[in-house]
């Protein structure tokens, strides 16, 4: 496939943006390769500015559940742009976006609206601990909630679970009150609260798509609800990228585990920059203005944003079957994809929740970060640029996760599943 005006691009980019990407993983670094440059979506697919056109499994990281250009969102936004593009006082879009919110998640009563995941998840632990009075918080490893500093961490030394900065810059005082545990197991959480009586928060993906794609075990996420239960610690669900991909009400729909905040993101934008973070009255109430809580944004709430968020969540309200048409296509994605790769002698593991899936090149079951680190890293990649030639855009890196869109046909997993099967068999015979 030819890709020299990607090239060029990616040339010229690096000279004036760091990496000459706006978000690290776009890069291609962990796939290799240089990442192409798109010129535009449509429907299931990508064009780059070469020409070439890609199925698309990763809808922006999540937030295109109706693929590129859906005509309803579209339009939504031309008649929200007709009408200014932002305000800074409030709008009756805001109101109606909540709202919605608010109908699909039983745990949400209130929900504030911010401009990213990252201030999402951010504003909610400051939330956490102003409503608790303590300092600490527990994540897991593997798990991405954004780059705000407290939770840039990494294991910290020997048997410490306090957590030492991933990335300069943070200094370590601000990552000494995140205690570090390990996903989908419940004594590491125990040893964390035996360390510290201050924990404000546990914050986890229910369902983790930053370490590969790995839901939690149910009976995990009840044994953590408990356990914050005991210790009046609250229960933070990070579902900015699993919030309606893998259901659209939430994973405590799945698990009946529920949360005491959510935060959100991706899909309740529709593709442009919306996060959220809601929860309970009692807790929501604690923010500014109303409560001492301080949180903020010049653009929370952007009226084009909401527009976007109002129409993709009220596309899906109104398809209420969209979750199990988009689970089975999913499933028979990853079925047929294991399928031709045993016939290589390739063993996948893989999942799916709703609209999310993902895979592993590994013998075993994949249940925690350290389980994919060990994964086959260097056939993620062979597959990744192989699918790429054969015209299928995968997540370019295996901590990411894949997504099906309403775009994306049943000839098109058909389609993929035979480019499969052809990539598979000629890194066989490399
Ligand atoms: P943003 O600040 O990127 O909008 O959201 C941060 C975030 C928070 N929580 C979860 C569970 C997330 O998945 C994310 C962001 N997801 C990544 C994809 N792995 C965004 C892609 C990127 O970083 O470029």
């Amino acid at each position: 496939m030819n890709r020299k005006t990607s090239k060029q691009a990616f040339h010229e980019a690096q000279n004036i943006i760091p990496g000459g990407v706006n978000s690290p993983v776009r890069a291609f670094k962990s796939v290799g390769g240089t990442p192409i440059f798109i010129s535009e979506g449509n429907g299931a697919y990508l064009s780059d500015v070469d020409g070439n056109k890609y199925v698309d499994f990763v809808q922006s990281w999540g937030p295109l559940i109706f693929g590129h250009r859906d005509e309803s969102i579209e339009n939504a936004v031309i008649n929200a742009v007709k009408h200014g593009l932002s305000f800074g006082a409030p709008t009756v879009a805001e109101t109606q976006l909540a709202q919605l919110v608010v109908d699909f998640f039983d745990s949400i009563e209130k929900v504030r609206f911010v401009s990213s995941g990252t201030e999402a998840v951010m504003s909610a632990i400051r939330l956490a601990r102003g409503f608790t009075g303590r300092d600490d918080i527990v994540k897991f490893t593997g798990c991405y909630h954004g780059h705000s500093d407290s939770l840039l961490v990494e294991a910290g030394s020997g048997a410490a679970t306090f957590g030492t900065p991933s990335s300069p810059g943070v200094p370590a005082d601000f990552t000494k009150h995140t205690l570090l545990a390990e996903y989908n197991n419940i004594e590491s959480v125990k040893k964390c609260f035996e360390g510290s009586s201050d924990i404000a928060c546990v914050i986890i993906e229910p369902i983790a798509g930053n370490m590969g794609f790995i839901p939690a075990d149910k009976e995990f996420l009840h044994e953590l609800r408990k356990l914050c239960d005991e210790n009046k610690t609250l229960l933070i669900f990070d579902e900015v990228m699993s919030g309606f991909r893998a259901s659209i009400n939430g994973a405590e729909s799945l698990t009946g585990v529920t949360p005491d905040i959510v935060t959100l993101g991706k899909v309740i934008g529709g593709g442009m920059p919306v996060g959220a973070f809601g929860g309970r009255k009692e807790i929501m109430n604690m923010l500014s203005p109303d409560g001492p809580v301080y949180q903020a944004g010049t653009l929370s709430g952007n009226p084009v944003a909401m527009a976007a968020g109002f129409a993709s969540l009220t596309k899906l309200k109104q398809n209420a079957r969209v979750m199990a048409v988009l689970q089975t296509r999913a499933q028979r994605l990853v079925d047929g994809m294991s399928r031709v790769a045993k016939e290589q002698g390739i063993t996948m593991q893989t999942a799916v929740r709703g609209s999310m899936f993902g895979f592993f090149f590994n013998e075993n079951p994949v249940k925690n970060f350290k389980d994919a680190t060990a994964t086959d890293a260097e056939l993620f990649a062979a597959f990744h640029a192989g699918m790429l030639d054969e015209g299928f855009y995968f997540a370019c890196s295996l901590y990411e996760t894949g997504f099906i869109s309403t775009a994306i046909t049943d000839e098109m997993i058909e389609e993929t599943i035979n480019a499969a099967e052809r990539v598979f068999k000629a890194i066989k015979s490399a």
